[in-house]
């Protein structure tokens, strides 16, 4: 058993129940266990102007590979209407792997840990709810790399509000 952290996100067709749809997707999986799921979080859009986002980790427990985990988010997305047009564009649904155990990998299709968590509130604060004291490959804890990010503009959002 792999334990793995992933990153939710979505600013488009109601973001809430877009996680939702995805976390219930998850936990249906027999080859995943859900094991954590952060609070969730309003955040301004890094990339081209868009809609706020509203972003959530979860902790997994998986069977899966790196690359078969990656194949199922990636089918979750599609389920949910995922278009992928520009990048870092407005999305139904984006599901990141963060961190899979202590893997460190750089395919094509797939870079662990996740290569931009490291500088994005967006990531850690969520991230910070389920276990602050998780360490990267670098060494460094999730809250010591949140200590040197902005979380300007990010709000809690556990409420429906967008
Ligand atoms: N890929 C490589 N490594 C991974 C990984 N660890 N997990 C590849 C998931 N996928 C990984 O992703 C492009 C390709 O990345 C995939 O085909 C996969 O093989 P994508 O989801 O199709 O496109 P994307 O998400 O637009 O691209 P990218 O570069 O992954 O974007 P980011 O860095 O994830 O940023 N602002 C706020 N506030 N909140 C957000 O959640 N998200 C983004 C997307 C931009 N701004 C945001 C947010
Ligand atoms: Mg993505």
């Amino acid at each position: 058993m792999a334990e793995v952290y992933i990153a939710l996100g979505s600013n488009m067709d109601g973001p809430h129940d877009q996680l939702d749809r995805a976390l219930a997707s998850l936990s249906t999986d027999p080859n995943i266990e859900l094991v954590a799921v952060s609070d969730r979080y309003q955040t301004p859009p890094i990339g081209p102007s868009q809609p706020d986002y509203i972003n959530a980790a979860a902790q997994l427990q998986t069977t899966l590979s790196p690359e078969s985990l990656l194949d199922r988010l990636q089918f979750i997305e599609q389920q949910q209407d995922r278009v992928r047009t520009l990048r870092w564009g407005p999305r139904t649904l984006d599901l990141d792997i963060l961190i899979y155990d202590n893997i460190v990998l750089d395919t094509q299709r797939l870079t662990i840990p996740h290569p931009r968590m490291a500088e994005r509130a967006f990531v850690l604060l969520p991230l910070a709810d389920i276990n602050g004291d998780l360490a990267l490959p670098s060494g460094k804890t999730v809250l010591q790399l949140l200590a040197n990010c902005s979380v300007q503009g990010i709000v809690k959002s556990n409420a429906e509000k967008i």
